[in-house]
């Protein structure tokens, strides 16, 4: 017997194997959840599939979040081949490199509509498109980050996206708890994925999160995967509307400060 056992999650925003998506797709999975993928398009082939072939799974559909034509094919298609639905994974972010490399002041419009659709709306989007296949007792997470309540630079739009994000995460509990489906947040320390590499000074914040953090490391992906696996599975059954940190506490810091 194992956690997930018998349970079926769909995840969305793996790229390659140093997704977050990925490090949540092998926690469940390795608990006994069947695991089906959704991505970008030009990820599916050379990427995705691949990485769902290791874990026997072939549901591997494309789906760009901005796009609700998409993410109605995509539960359609899932509706025909696995029925229902026990953890959605959300674990998508966008905002254009010039909203991340100037200065927040000088977001523009369409740039700031952008990021928020993308990294916040299509969370209320999937929700909604998963509902009616929905059991009682599922699991919606969501991957979030520290920049949504305090000031980290270059974060920028992106830090107001999931500051949208997490407030959306309670709304969305509210509405979805006398359904008995939760809905939570990990909020994840620095990780070297694709959407971190070249952003301008990730490198030695990343360095120095380490020397500064309580638990003086780096965060891994297996890392949030194994928060993940806690809040998909009915270990964290009255939990819902939380923010939990995988951040090796970097967040409690009033001032962090390197050893002497
Ligand atoms: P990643 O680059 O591996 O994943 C980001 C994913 O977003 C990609 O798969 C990309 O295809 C997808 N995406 C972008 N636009 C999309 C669209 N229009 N439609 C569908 N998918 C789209 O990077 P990651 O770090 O694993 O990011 C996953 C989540 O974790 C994001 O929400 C990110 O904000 C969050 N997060 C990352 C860190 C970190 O340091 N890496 C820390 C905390 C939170
Ligand atoms: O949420 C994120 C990454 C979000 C992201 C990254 C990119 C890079 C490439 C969104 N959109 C894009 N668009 C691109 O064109 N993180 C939590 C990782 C991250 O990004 C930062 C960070 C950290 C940490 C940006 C600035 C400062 C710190």
């Amino acid at each position: 017997m194992t956690l997930l056992d018998g349970k079926k999650a769909l995840i969305f925003g793996v790229a390659n194997d140093h997704s977050i998506a990925w490090g949540i797709a092998q926690a469940l999975h390795a608990e006994g959840a069947t695991v089906g993928f959704s991505s970008v398009e030009s990820l599916i082939d050379k990427r995705v599939r691949p990485l769902a072939a290791r874990l026997g799974s072939t549901f591997v559909e494309p789906c760009d979040v901005q796009d609700d034509g998409q993410i109605h094919a995509v539960f359609d298609k899932w509706r025909d081949s696995e029925g229902e639905l026990d953890v959605l994974v959300h674990a998508l972010a966008f905002a254009r490199r010039e909203e991340l490399d100037g200065a927040f002041v000088d977001t523009s419009r369409d740039g700031f509509a952008l990021a928020l659709d993308v990294s916040c709306y299509s969370l209320l989007a999937l929700t909604r498109g998963a509902l009616p296949l929905l059991r009682p007792g599922a699991s919606i997470l969501t991957l979030t980050y520290y920049g949504a309540e305090k000031v980290v630079a270059h974060y920028n739009v992106m830090g107001v996206a999931k500051a949208a994000l997490e407030a959306s995460v309670r709304y969305l509990a509210a509405d979805l708890g006398p359904r008995a489906v939760r809905v939570n947040a990990i909020s994840a320390g620095p990780i070297r994925t694709l959407a971190a590499s070249g952003i301008a000074g990730f490198k030695s914040m990343y360095g120095s999160f380490r020397d500064v953090a309580p638990l003086r490391k780096n965060i891994t992906i297996d890392d949030v995967g194994r928060a993940a696996l806690f809040l998909a599975s009915d270990l964290s059954s009255a939990v819902t509307g939380e923010v939990l940190y995988v951040d090796g506490g970097f967040n409690i810091l009033g001032v962090p400060t390197r050893d002497e």
